[in-house]
Parts: C-alpha cells; sequence; structure tokens
C-alpha cells in the first residue's frame, strides 16, 4: 500500500484525519471499488445510458477496467495527470472510472476551454496525457489537443473518442478504441490518496488545481445520493457539462452510481434535446443553473412538451436563484425543488426535500453534513452576529485544506487553522439555511459560469487600443450577472466597439462564456477617495455604481 503523499497535496492534519474514519466519513474505499461492489450486486441493471449507449453495472465496470489495462500499457501510471476533456457522453464515465483504478488523476477540463485555458492547466498539472474528443458541435477537439501538445513539454499522449474510426486524427493521437484490453492486474490504491484534480474559477498565472481523494470525495456523494434520496430506480440526468463539480457530485452522476441507479447523458440542456431525453430515459432528477431552469421552466409552461411526469427533482445552483424564478420551477416542471450552493472546494449546501416551502424559495439550504463546519465572520475574521451577512469560511470532511502546488493561492484562500476561505457573502439563518449574499472576489457569476476579472482584464490590457479596463458584474435579468468591460482607449478617436473587443478576446484562445457582454468606454476610471486605488476598490466601485444606476 503507498503511503507516501502526493506531492503538492496538502492532507488534512494527522488528529482531524482520524475523527473523519472515526466518525464513519472516510471509509476507506475508492471509486473502482465502489463499481466493483454494485457490478456484484446488480450487474444487470442499466449504469450508463445515451443516445448510442445502453451500459450495464457489468458492462460498465469490464470496460473500465479493460481501458485502465490498456492506458498502462501506454504507460500512463499510478499519479500521472491526464487531461480529460469529453462532452457528455457514456466514454466520460468508462473514462474516468478506468483513470481512477490505475491510480491516475484525471483533471476535469471544460468541452468550453480553448488554448488559454488548456495550457496554463496542462503546464501546472504537468499533465502526460489528454482524452479529447474529436469534432464535437463542429469543433475540432483533436486539433485543439495538439496544439496544446507541442506547447507543453510533459504533454505525450492524445487519445480520442471519436464514433468516427476512419477519421483523420492529428499525428501520434490514437483512438482510444486501440486501448480497450483484455482486462488484466490493477495496482492496489489507497483511499486517502489523491483521486483527481478539479478546477477552481481560473485567475492570471497558476490555475488553481483542486486535489480531491477517494475519502474524501466519496463522502461527499454518498450523504448527497441520501440528502437528495437516490435509489436503484434514480434516472439522473446529466444536463450541465459532467465536468463541473455540481453534475459530477451533487449528487450527480457519482451519486447515482453509488446508489445503483442510472445515469442518463444529454449532450445539449436546450428544452428541445434534455425535454426528449427526460422522456425517454424516465428521467427523474437532474441539476440546473439558474438561466437553464428559467428556459425550461418558460418552455414547460407554454405546454405541448414532451412527457416530463418521470421528473421528481430538480435542482438548480452554481448561483443564485432569484425567487421569482424558484417560485415558478415546481408548478412549471411538476417536481419538486431543490436549491444547491456548492464549490469544487467541498462544502456542498441543499435545501431538503421536505423542507418547508419558504426555505426552499428563499434560501441556499444548509451543509449537507452534520461534520461541516460553517461561519460567517468580518473582514478580521470575527464571527458576525446571527443573520446578519459576512464572509463564509468552511472546514469539514471533503473540504480541502490547500490547493495543488499553488502556495500562493493557498495563503489567500485558507486561514492559518485550515479554514476555507470560500469568497462568498452569506447570511446564516436561526434555522440554520444560508442565505448568499454575493461574492466578496472580482469575480462575476455569469449564470453560474465563473469569471476571474483579473484574468480577463489581462486579457484586455494586451489589446493595442485599449489602455486600461475594469472587469465588473452588472445585473442581468436571465444570467444574475453579466459581464461589463469598463475599457479606457489608448486613442479617443478609435474606440474599441462590443465587436472588436470580443474578436480579439476570442482570438486570444479565450473560453466563448467569458467574452464581455457590454463594453463601456470611459476617459478615466473614477477616484476612490482613498489616494492610490487599487483595482479591488476600482471594480467595488463601479459595481456600486452601476448598482444604482
Ligand atoms: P466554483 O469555484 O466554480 O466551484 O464555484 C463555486 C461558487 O459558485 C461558490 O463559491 C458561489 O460563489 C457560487 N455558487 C454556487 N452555487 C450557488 C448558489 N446556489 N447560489 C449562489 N452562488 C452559488
Ligand atoms: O457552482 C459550483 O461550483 C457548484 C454548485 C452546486 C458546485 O461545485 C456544487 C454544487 O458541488
Amino acid at each position: 500500500m503507498p503511503s507516501t503523499v502526493l506531492p503538492g497535496f496538502t492532507p488534512w492534519p494527522e488528529a482531524a484525519a482520524q475523527r473523519y474514519r472515526e466518525l464513519g466519513c472516510w471509509t476507506g474505499e475508492t471509486f473502482g471499488d465502489v463499481l466493483t461492489a454494485r457490478a456484484a450486486a446488480t450487474p444487470e441493471a442499466i449504469a450508463v445510458v445515451d443516445d448510442n449507449h445502453r451500459w450495464t453495472y457489468a458492462e460498465l465496470d469490464r470496460r473500465s477496467r479493460s481501458l485502465a489495462t490498456g492506458l498502462a500499457r501506454l504507460g500512463i501510471a499510478r499519479r500521472d495527470r491526464v487531461l480529460v476533456q469529453l462532452p457528455n457522453r457514456a466514454e466520460f464515465v468508462e473514462t474516468v472510472f478506468a483513470l481512477f483504478r490505475l491510480g491516475a488523476l484525471p483533471v476535469f477540463c471544460l468541452p468550453a476551454h480553448r488554448q488559454a485555458e488548456l495550457v496554463p492547466i496542462a503546464t501546472a498539472s504537468a499533465a502526460t496525457a489528454i482524452v479529447t474528443s474529436g469534432v464535437h458541435q463542429r469543433f475540432d477537439y483533436a486539433a485543439l489537443a495538439d496544439s496544446i501538445r507541442v506547447q507543453v513539454d510533459s504533454l505525450h499522449h492524445i487519445l480520442v473518442v471519436t464514433d468516427d474510426a476512419d477519421a483523420a486524427l492529428p499525428q501520434g493521437a490514437r483512438d482510444i478504441a486501440e486501448f480497450r484490453d483484455e482486462p488484466g492486474e490493477l495496482p492496489a490504491l489507497d483511499a486517502s490518496d489523491v483521486a483527481f484534480l478539479q478546477l477552481s474559477g481560473g485567475s492570471t498565472g497558476v490555475p488553481k488545481l483542486i486535489p480531491r481523494t477517494h475519502d474524501d470525495y466519496l463522502f461527499s456523494v454518498r450523504r448527497s445520493a441520501e440528502v437528495c434520496e437516490l435509489g436503484p430506480d434514480t434516472v439522473y440526468l446529466a444536463t450541465l457539462p459532467i465536468a463541473h463539480n455540481f453534475p459530477m457530485s451533487s449528487p450527480g452522476i457519482l451519486g447515482a452510481l453509488w446508489a445503483g441507479g442510472t445515469v442518463a447523458m444529454t449532450p445539449d440542456p436546450t428544452p428541445a434535446t434534455a425535454f426528449a431525453a427526460i422522456e425517454k430515459f424516465g428521467v427523474t432528477i437532474t441539476g440546473l443553473v439558474p438561466p437553464l431552469a428559467r428556459l425550461w421552466v418558460e418552455r414547460a409552461e407554454k405546454g405541448g412538451t414532451p412527457d416530463l411526469s418521470s421528473l421528481r427533482v430538480v435542482q438548480v445552483g452554481g448561483a443564485r436563484c432569484q425567487e421569482e424564478l424558484a417560485r415558478r420551477v415546481g408548478p412549471a416542471l411538476g417536481v419538486t425543488l431543490q436549491q444547491v450552493f456548492g464549490m469544487a472546494e467541498g462544502l456542498v449546501c441543499y435545501t431538503r426535500l421536505d423542507d418547508p416551502i419558504d426555505v426552499v424559495i428563499a434560501t441556499q439550504g444548509r451543509p449537507m453534513s452534520e461534520y461541516d463546519e460553517v461561519k460567517a465572520v468580518d473582514d478580521d475574521g470575527n464571527e458576525v452576529p446571527p443573520g446578519t451577512d459576512g464572509n463564509l469560511i468552511t472546514q469539514g470532511p471533503y473540504t480541502i485544506r490547500g490547493y495543488y502546488d499553488n502556495a500562493e493561492a493557498d495563503a489567500r484562500s485558507f486561514t492559518a487553522d485550515g479554514w476555507y476561505r470560500t469568497g462568498d457573502i452569506v447570511r446564516i439563518r436561526p434555522d440554520g439555511n444560508l442565505v448568499v449574499q454575493g461574492r466578496a472576489g472580482d469575480w462575476v457569476n455569469r449564470g453560474g459560469e465563473k469569471v476571474s476579472a483579473e484574468e480577463l482584464e489581462a486579457h484586455l490590457l494586451e489589446h493595442p487600443g485599449i489602455r486600461d479596463a475594469i472587469i465588473i458584474g452588472t445585473p442581468d435579468p436571465v444570467l444574475g450577472q453579466r459581464i461589463s468591460a469598463f475599457v479606457q482607449p489608448v486613442d479617443p478617436e478609435n474606440k474599441p466597439t462590443l465587436t472588436t473587443v470580443r474578436a480579439f478576446v476570442r482570438g486570444r484562445g479565450v473560453a466563448a462564456w467569458k467574452m464581455p457582454d457590454a463594453v463601456v468606454v470611459v476617459d478615466d476610471f473614477p477616484e476612490t477617495g482613498v489616494g492610490k486605488t487599487s483595482r479591488k476598490e476600482l471594480r467595488q466601485l463601479l459595481a456600486e455604481r452601476a448598482a444604482v444606476s
């Protein structure tokens, strides 16, 4: 049994780890163990379905062992990091379980990521391989992977999941089907080891990679499945991109598998596609971000949809769900609404399925576990009186104690005694439910997609026509926040426009969801009245002005 700690990983202090084991939070089971147990218990139950696949637990188990054996032959070994950039399709599950079984660490990238995100992620994780798709939604992912490979020294292997065995692949890329070997011997693993790296919203410089262990993540998966009342008859529809922590584990695809239920996939979350999938697969639960929930509600209120009667629970999370929308979800879709407030770093809060309606409408729920500790504190770290706004800090059995190999981010994001500073402003109600009021940090939450102001400003500052730029989130009725860029032009006679700025940012290989929604050209930025103004203060001032105008 390996006992050394992965370099760059900050484990829980030994006393805390021992406590979480004694309390039964950490069980010593790995992801591979869970799948083995399910395949033994209900081999013929359907584990994963999409438009082209229908795999039983026995088949998923065999496939993941087979691919793990093939990847080992290719040279992928325990603790190697492997970028996974796949759309919602059955092979995502096969691939990540194969990597889990090898002890190799999937790094969960999003289909929307482009060079500007993938190069820093591959570099920071020193990834040796990438698993990607061929052409998907008219975009050539294998070509993107190849362009990353030439820029990142450690990256040797490109593996492509493709429906078209004859498709031309970049030189050096291989069809993953070549690695479905006869299942062989696999390594013994330790559940306290890091299982994968999840991503936190980007910022300039080194991306924040989130190390999650088998022990801690499986606790959150198990507890989520209990809170969301999953069982063998659950059919969870993966609507959001499954690399996100929410559809992955809250309770997500892993919760459904843990409960012996079925994971159904849709590559496209629009009502037209997703409603058909709900009818076809008999979906019982899914998770949405607020703008998507609004689209679904509006479509359902018009009537004449496919049969949605199998659907029992719709979760909304990732960004604040307005009360007006929250009220409409249940009646429109014929479901129980569940609000979810979570983060890839750990803590996840849920409203419970039997909560009174006012709790479900007006709060983002309470921590899933009695062992989660949450505090709202002022800027000096002192706890604020109950019911008043404060900065949310947390620790617990599935909240990380540090990012992967990033001491600088750790110094900012963790207190000396190991609490994670979430960056969220919350009110903790006397009944324990949290109301998320906003973010303290310099982030725009655009309908659940988080955009770092600093990261986007750095791109804009490269624009030859822009002297300085400040990014803030401004209120938007659908997205919650939209991305507004305040820019000072180099030449007042030749001002940048929304179209030219977007084209420029896109040309730098930045994911589409980070494109500014508005460009406001200004001569100067306002004074904040304290002499030299920090960019942080400036963002705050502009945001306050935007909120009242
Ligand atoms: P990430 O860093 O991408 O894992 O995003 C986590 C952040 O998303 C949280 O810290 C919150 O700022 C935000 N978030 C997630 N769920 C909610 C929610 N239900 N309401 C408001 N904000 C949310
Ligand atoms: O936004 C998130 O990151 C999020 C939302 C809901 C999350 O990580 C989660 C649930 O687990």
